[in-house]
């Protein structure tokens, strides 16, 4: 095999792979290496391995290898997310169980996952949707259940008419089903939520502790949070004894607050309709019940409401103002009312106008009078017709009116969040039960926890079929149970958790796999945790990243863990698209990644992928060549195998030149890898590569020992992306053992003293000065260098007219 067979390759070192297990971390207490936890976003099994997992994980392997060679422990786990709505429906449509779709696939992801030669520890492989796993799911949920942090509440939830289940606000993307795409609407449910809430100002402050987390991804989780700050404003409604309260982001505008709105969903409208307005208003809930929450929000549309027939007093003037109900206010956010300032909020604005309300300007902008333009003029201003207020600017404004708020209990100031609590329940069959028994004496009663876990019960095909109810429910004999408490007759809950549920906590598990004390070994985590390196996709920034940072902050509270954020870096890969365009069926630009390892070589299609730009950047595969890299290698392989001094020899003697590109190509690369440009990395890997070529075809000649050093060099770098070609060329060369451990290269800096150039200063076209300097100089340094020369000095009065600099070899003085 002197040819590049990437096939052939493969065949053999995936057979002696399989037998060492190389990649297992260490847990040997005598094995001092320093930890490192490198972590893929789990798959989830929906088939073979595809194109994007062929990006991520070639990523995530740089990394992981990058240090297994820098000589740390590092744990680099794998597992599935094999729980979830795919497996189910295909289950209802091949009349299975969806166990059965689901670990098919799983099969088949492993042994593709070991043919790509990630560098995973096997022996920590766990499965979501098995019992042994999520009974930890149930187990946790009890502890969030005693804490308070896990109840069961009634009210509107957004729900997929097409999956037929509940989705979290978090699965709503621009009002559709994040999963399929169906247009959500919302319906009346109990369902069962995670207190997230109670966290959000800490999930808000400890993003201090995330530096390592790209800019857009923290602006992302910060807009979802949603902190604002305003007041809560007591509002009087004639005739009836309790106020209301709103919540208002600029209490400064009191004094123009000119009508009320309720949302016209919330109970508040239900109560204080009059009976002469209730038919209108039954007819316009009725109407807005069957809008989607894009259609809702969308400010296109045009503004609806009714008049309630009452009053609210505003109390900073004892002004009566009419009280409406409308859509554009919703019922789950702030206090589900608002005091509308049309001046100064153009929804506000929009609504005065469509139904001929009062626009009173407050604050003086500068701008034209809303009441005329139609333009709120939301911004910064001086503050008018406001009494005490008339003068003060917005912040001075908002202070005052909030102290005479608080002073006369009319107030006070207040923090309000975007972020909901998480709803968990789902009406769906492949996922955790809810370990909750429901008895009619004693209410909700967890499973006690030696009882756990509550196991599916067996049903497949057309039973799994979407009935808007869980499918669990017609289980009646897994249903009906004796009461944990009392002993009398009860009923299992028959909701199941959602999938995000398991992948909270996922990266705990794997540093103790198959512990049976609890979800995890809390000594484990302590010696692993946090993470050090998260990578996966993008579409993840709110929904599971924010899952697990609230997750593990629970289980910090409870003692568990002894850090309150899981992951300290974390890395967005791009996208894998074809001509342009995302890949699908339709578009019919599908390129398969089975296909292509079976025609260029696992080594290709990775080092393609890494090579065709940042790790953060699409990858656009029209415009990348896998048979580039494929000869590329086969250039490499073939230098590694034509070396014929023998390991071991003193690099010492070898041909300076040559080992000067070595240590520099050792030393970029280093940089390189430490900053995560990859890319630019291969690049060099690739420059060295034609050194060597050229130091055997031209001389040295193969048998110098700066050609086995820059050899040698080339393989342990070329291991993080091509392992394959590594380990055969790491053979060649004469070494035992895997090139995987052989120990990252250092640059030695008596070989990276760069040379010096020479530079010639011309005063007006003659040469007056000759400077030896750095090739890298920068033009601001040889300008200065140049204009401070003692030879030119002479042919200069006073500042030159034109400095003319081309570093590092020329300056070109005008005098
Ligand atoms: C009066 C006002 C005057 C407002 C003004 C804004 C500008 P954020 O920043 O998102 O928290 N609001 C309060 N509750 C609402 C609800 N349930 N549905 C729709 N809108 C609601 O927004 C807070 C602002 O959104 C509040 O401040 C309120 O309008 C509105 F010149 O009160 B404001
Ligand atoms: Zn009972």
């Amino acid at each position: 095999m002197s040819e590049y067979d990437p096939q052939a390759l493969q065949a053999k070192w995936l057979q002696r792979w399989e037998e060492q297990d190389p990649f297992r971390a260490s847990e040997d207490a005598g094995d001092t290496r320093e930890r490192r936890y490198m972590l893929d976003m789990f798959p989830y099994p929906s088939g073979d391995l595809h194109m994007g997992h062929g990006e991520v994980f070639a990523i995530g392997d740089v990394v992981a290898r990058y240090w297994m060679q820098k000589g740390y422990n590092v744990l680099h786990p794998i597992g599935w997310d094999s729980f979830g709505l795919p497996a189910e429906n295909a289950a209802i449509k091949r009349n299975a169980h969806p166990a059965e779709w689901t670990y098919a696939n799983i099969e088949t992801q492993a042994t593709s996952f070991k043919r790509y030669a990630v560098s995973f520890d096997w022996s920590r492989r766990l499965h979501t949707s098995d019992p042994e796993y999520y009974r930890w799911n149930q187990w946790l949920f009890n502890r969030f259940y005693e804490r308070g942090l896990a109840y069961r509440k009634g009210g509107l939830v957004n729900w997929c008419p097409n999956d037929q289940t509940v989705l979290a606000n978090e699965q709503v993307v621009a009002g559709r089903c994040e999963r399929c795409g169906a247009e959500v609407i919302r319906r009346e449910l109990t369902q069962w939520y995670f207190k997230i809430t109670d966290y959000a100002q800490r999930l808000l402050d400890d993003m201090n502790q995330l530096d390592g987390w790209p800019e857009r991804l923290l602006t992302m989780q910060r807009n979802w949070i949603g902190r604002s700050e305003g007041a809560d404003v007591l509002f009087e409604i004639e005739g009836r004894d309790e106020p209301v309260t709103v919540y208002t982001t600029r209490p400064d505008t009191l004094y123009g607050a000119t009508f009320f709105v309720v949302a016209v969903d919330a109970a508040l409208a239900d109560e204080i309709v009059t009976d002469e307005h209730r038919p209108a208003f039954e007819a316009y809930r009725a109407e807005v019940a069957k809008l989607s929450d894009i259609e809702r929000l969308s400010t296109e549309k045009e503004k609806t409401g009714v008049f309630l027939g009452r009053h609210a007093v505003n109390p900073v003037n004892g002004e009566r103002i009419p009280i409406w109900a409308a859509d554009y206010v919703l019922s789950d956010y702030g206090h589900g009312a608002i005091m509308a300032v049309p001046a100064h909020d153009q929804r506000d604005l929009d609504f005065a106008r469509k139904f001929g309300l009062p626009v009173q300007v407050v604050v003086h902008t500068g701008l034209a009078d809303p009441g005329e333009t139609g333009v709120a003029t939301p911004g910064e201003g001086t503050l008018v017709n406001s009494g005490p207020l008339d003068g003060l600017s917005k912040a001075e404004a908002i202070a005052k009116i909030v102290e005479i708020l608080e002073a006369q209990g009319r107030g006070k100031a207040a923090v309000n969040f975007r972020l909901r609590d998480w709803l968990l329940s789902r009406q769906r069959f492949w996922g955790t039960p809810i370990p909750i028994i429901h008895c009619p004496d004693c209410g909700e009663v967890p499973v006690p926890d030696d009882q756990l876990p509550v196991t599916l019960p067996d049903m497949r095909g057309e039973a799994l079929a979407p009935k808007g109810v869980s499918p669990l429910a017609s289980a009646t004999e897994w249903v009906n149970v004796s009461c944990p408490k009392c002993g009398g007759p009860a009923q299992r809950d028959t909701d199941t958790m959602d999938t995000f549920v398991d992948s909270s906590w996922y990266f705990l598990r794997y540093c103790s796999p198959g512990y049976t004390d609890g979800p995890f070994d809390p000594e484990q985590v302590r010696k692993w945790g946090p993470i050090d390196q998260y990578v996966g996709g993008i579409e993840h920034a709110v929904l599971h990243l924010l899952y697990s940072r609230f997750f593990t902050k629970v289980l910090h509270d409870m003692g568990m863990l002894d850090f309150t954020e899981p992951f300290l870096r974390m890395l967005n890969q791009g996208q894998v698209i074809n001509g342009g365009k995302a890949m699908s069926k339709s578009l019919g630009n599908g390129i398969d990644l089975g296909q292509q390892i079976d025609e260029f070589g696992v080594d290709a299609v990775r080092l393609t992928m890494i090579f065709a730009g940042p790790p953060e950047d699409d990858i656009d595969w029209a415009d990348v060549s896998p048979a580039a890299s494929q000869k590329f290698l086969a250039r490499a392989f073939r230098v590694m195998d034509e070396v014929t001094s023998e390991p071991g020899v003193s690099f010492d003697g070898g041909d300076l030149g040559l080992r000067k590109v070595t240590h520099h190509t050792i030393d970029e690369v280093t940089k390189l890898v430490d900053s995560y440009r990859f890319n630019v990395a291969v690049a060099r890997m690739m420059e060295l590569t034609s050194a060597v070529r050229k130091a055997i075809d031209v001389g040295p000649g193969a048998a110098d020992p700066a050609v086995r050093e820059a050899a040698e060099t080339l393989a342990v770098m070329l291991s993080l992306v091509a392992p394959y070609t590594a380990e055969e060329g790491w053979e060649r060369l004469g070494h035992q053992g895997g090139v995987a451990f052989a120990g990252w290269p250092v640059a030695d800096p008596a070989l990276l003293v760069q040379d010096s150039v020479t530079c010639v200063v011309q005063v007006a076209g003659k040469v007056r000065d000759r400077l030896e300097v750095s090739p890298g100089i920068s033009e601001d340094d040889l300008r200065g260098l140049a204009l401070a020369s003692e030879k030119v000095a002479p042919y200069l009065q006073g500042e030159p007219r034109k400095v003319i600099v081309r570093a590092p070899k020329l300056v070109n003085i005008v005098p």
